[in-house]
């Protein structure tokens, strides 16, 4: 299977995030990336190539115009703002909350970082648009491969996405891969397409993106948001809404789960999938569910990496593997790796 490159990840390196009233080191690293690559490279499990440009209308069939355009000029607005900013990252700090208005852009430029966000974990750093701009596109190169025949194609492309809405960024994530690369099968002639994500953390920005549409599925399996971030969405009775009705699942699963009853999970995840009748498969390949990883809560061990690829496989859909989390940096590498051993 090929590997789509993000060569400019590392220009995305945020220094802080706040964290239980500190600012804390980042825990989304440019090492998670580099080790993935070593880790593929090491066993040869085909081609790296770099992504293919695409234009901004590939952004757009996503994300909203406006907030694009905030992504792309926010440092030159941050340094405007105090020349010395550029030794620090942007963060947000406050938010349009229940009644406030959302539909005009402040000038100010706080305020438009928390029109345009939903935490303060998700440093905006002097690289954060042309890395995370080159990270879809990776996204859709690996989509476009499976429009070229291919059987699956792997996005190893950082900063993650799958928290970013069609018009807001959180969870490390500013654009979303994931979508972006679903929206492009469909575009690319497969009727019906399936993202699933098993990334511990539910997708919240996923979902939103696909919540009223009936061609694209979405499913999650994830730590339970009443105790898990990002809280405010991924519950199980959120199943889609007007012609997305019955296009959406999620199982909430609690802390501590292994990969045995992770396992049942993921097969009604499949099953329904299957239900769905999806033609291409987008899986958020996140491995923050590794009984490691220093922020999450699930249990599962490096070998049961293969057996989730293996599983995958078996679905027998041209398949888009996209990396999203996964902090236990040391071992991210040969947990992701193992998923596409196993897939292969
Ligand atoms: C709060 C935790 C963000 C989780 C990001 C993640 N700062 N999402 O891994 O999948
Ligand atoms: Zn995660």
């Amino acid at each position: 299977m090929k590997t789509f490159y993000n060569p400019h990840h590392a220009l995305h390196r945020g220094q802080f995030e706040m964290y239980r009233g500190a600012l804390v080191p980042c825990h989304e690293v440019p090492a998670r990336a580099d080790h993935v690559l070593a880790e593929l490279q090491r066993r040869k499990l085909g081609a790296v190539l770099n992504p293919q440009p695409f234009d901004a209308a590939a952004l757009e069939s996503i994300h909203s115009p406006r907030y694009l355009q905030f992504l792309q000029t926010a440092w030159a607005q941050w340094i405007a703002i105090d020349p010395a900013n550029a030794a620090r990252d942007a963060l947000p700090s406050v938010w349009p909350t229940r009644s406030f208005r959302t539909d005009i852009e402040p000038d100010n430029f706080a305020a438009r970082m928390g029109l345009y966000s939903f935490d303060a974990g998700t440093p905006l750093t002097s690289g954060t648009w042309v890395a995370a701009r080159a990270g879809a596109e990776c996204a859709l190169s690996a989509a476009q491969q499976l429009a070229l025949g291919a059987r699956a194609a792997f996005a190893l492309s950082r900063p993650p996405g799958h928290h970013a809405g069609a018009d807001f960024f959180g969870g490390y994530c500013f654009i979303n891969n994931a979508a972006l690369a679903a929206q492009h099968l469909r575009d690319s002639g497969f009727a019906r397409v399936a993202v699933l994500d098993v990334d511990y953390h539910h997708g919240n920005g996923t979902q939103a993106i696909f919540y009223e549409r009936p061609d694209v599925f979405f499913a999650s399996l994830h730590g339970d948001p009443r105790t898990e971030y990002p809280f405010f969405l991924g519950h199980a009775d959120e199943t889609g809404v007007g012609a997305g009705l019955g296009a959406n699942l999620n199982l909430p699963l609690p802390r501590g789960t292994d990969f045995a009853r992770w396992s049942q999970a993921l097969e009604v995840s499949l099953a329904a999938i299957k239900r769905f009748g999806a033609q291409a498969l987008v899986v958020s390949l996140g491995v923050d569910t590794f009984a490691g990883d220093p922020i999450s809560g699930f249990a599962l061990q490096s070998d049961d990496y293969l057996r989730m690829g293996e599983r995958l496989a078996a679905v027998g859909l041209p398949t888009v593997l996209v990396f999203e989390g996964g902090y236990a940096v040391d071992a991210v590498g040969v947990n992701v790796v193992n998923v596409l051993q196993g897939f292969a």
